[in-house]
């Protein structure tokens, strides 16, 4: 009883890039959760459809009601029928009618008030048993391509990952110093630089991607030296974005690449510097492209893919068949609920591709995914490094580790 479902809210509210966005309610008995659903700047061409024609004020005015009237009565306990409820409302396969984002909110919400119907914490509710393990913290660094204005680096994504920190406190804060070191080489390249920022809260400077990777590899060395927490560089190509039908085009630095130049060009960032991670190095359709990447680097580094599976376990069954990729990129919102976003998790960890939960580009200060990776154990979560609406989910994670019992750091090695 404590947990059944009695009112459902919906209202339009801000994200991080100024759009207007969902947020919904979801009040049970005892309880009371609430979600918001983000968005993205680089979609993948399969995600589910973020919102109807229409937008938010469609959801509210001729959606809601809908929604109400089928869960009211509803048992939030019963996320796996709630889900399907939702997709039945919306009745088509990519969710176009009612929105992945509409979808997703509704579910988060209800997860999260049954959590708070049992005085549970989301992760815990959601785990069970899983055993205790804190995601490293993925930190965004230096922004470009979509996230980012015109002179920006043509690469969307500069990241580091703190694989030698012990705890969360010390893995978010040496992001952190990576951040400033960041900020601090670049002013001493280019004397000009305001300080400006892209969507996620890296810089966003005036600078080619070569000239980033080598700032962003000096930072992460230098922070190694000063506080003996080991750095690694890594990054979020998002190579659909460069694909022009023909070859990966780097405006910026005025190169075109074939996909075989691509594949050697991204093996030799990862051979030369030590790269940890490398997400989206290829286009979203071409899985044998992302296939020679893995065999040929995928012993040193994690080849993750992002727009190519969209966190969807048919198409992650595609590329596992084909060994595409060796990690794969978890957004609730591009698959739109939360039972199927499990099990991709699943599916993924079944395989030993490594999860890594992650935020949008668009984001609200909603903290939902840090919970998220710790109940489904999985070792990595992409959330920025600073920003409102990064750090929400950074401190829930510190929050989170001081809750349990026995924490451990994220276990990536038990995929290898
Ligand atoms: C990505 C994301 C988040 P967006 O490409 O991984 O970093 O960007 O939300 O714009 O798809
Ligand atoms: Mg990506």
């Amino acid at each position: 009883m404590d947990s059944i479902i009695e009112d459902i809210r919906v209202r339009k509210i801000l994200d991080s890039r100024g759009n207007p966005t969902l947020e919904v309610d979801v009040i049970t008995w005892n309880g009371f959760g609430r979600a918001a659903a983000p968005s993205g700047a680089s979609t993948g061409a399969r995600e589910v459809v973020a919102f109807p024609d229409g937008g938010v004020d469609k959801i509210i005015s001729e959606v809601e009601d809908i929604i109400s009237s089928e869960l009211i009565g509803m048992d939030a306990e019963d996320l796996n029928e709630i889900d399907l409820v939702l997709k039945e409302i919306d009745g088509t396969e990519n969710l176009s009618h009612i929105g992945g984002n509409t979808t997703v909110a509704v579910s988060m919400a209800t997860a999260k008030a049954a959590a708070a119907s049992y005085n549970m914490p989301l992760y815990r509710f959601l785990g069970g048993n899983m055993p205790n393990e804190i995601p490293y913290p993925l930190g965004n660094m230096i922004n470009g391509g979509a996230h980012a204005g015109k002179n920006a680096p043509d690469i969307q994504e500069f990241l580091v990952i703190p694989v030698g920190a012990e705890n969360i406190t010390e893995a978010v804060f040496t992001n952190i110093n990576v951040h400033r070191k960041i900020r601090e080489l670049i002013q001493a390249k280019d004397p000009s630089f305001t300080g400006g920022k892209g969507d996620e809260g890296g810089w966003a400077p005036n600078l080619t991607s070569e000239e980033a990777l080598e700032i962003q590899v000096k930072a992460c060395q230098s922070v190694t030296d000063e506080t003996g927490v080991e750095v690694k560089p890594a990054l979020d190509m998002a190579a659909s974005e460069m694909w022009n039908g023909e070859a990966y085009v780097y405006q910026r630095e005025g190169v075109n690449r074939s996909t075989g130049e691509q594949v050697d060009f991204v093996k030799e960032i990862i051979d030369n510097y030590g790269f940890y991670y490398i997400e989206d190095p290829i286009r979203e359709d071409d899985f044998d492209g992302f296939a020679e990447l893995t065999r040929k680097a995928g012993n040193k580094c994690l080849i993750c893919g992002d727009d190519l599976y969209v966190t969807n376990a048919e198409i992650l069954q595609e590329g596992i068949n084909k060994k595409s990729a060796n990690s794969i990129i978890i957004k609730p919102n591009q698959i739109g609920t939360l039972t199927d976003t499990y099990q991709t998790v699943e599916l993924a960890r079944n395989n030993k591709v490594v999860p890594v939960v992650s935020h949008r580009s668009g984001e609200t200060t909603d903290e939902t995914i840090a919970h998220l990776a710790v109940a489904w154990s999985c070792p990595i979560i992409k959330t920025g490094a600073t920003g409102g609406e990064r750090i929400a989910k950074l401190n829930e994670l510190i929050r989170i580790e001081e809750e349990i019992t026995d924490p451990a750091m994220g276990r990536i090695e038990k995929y290898r």
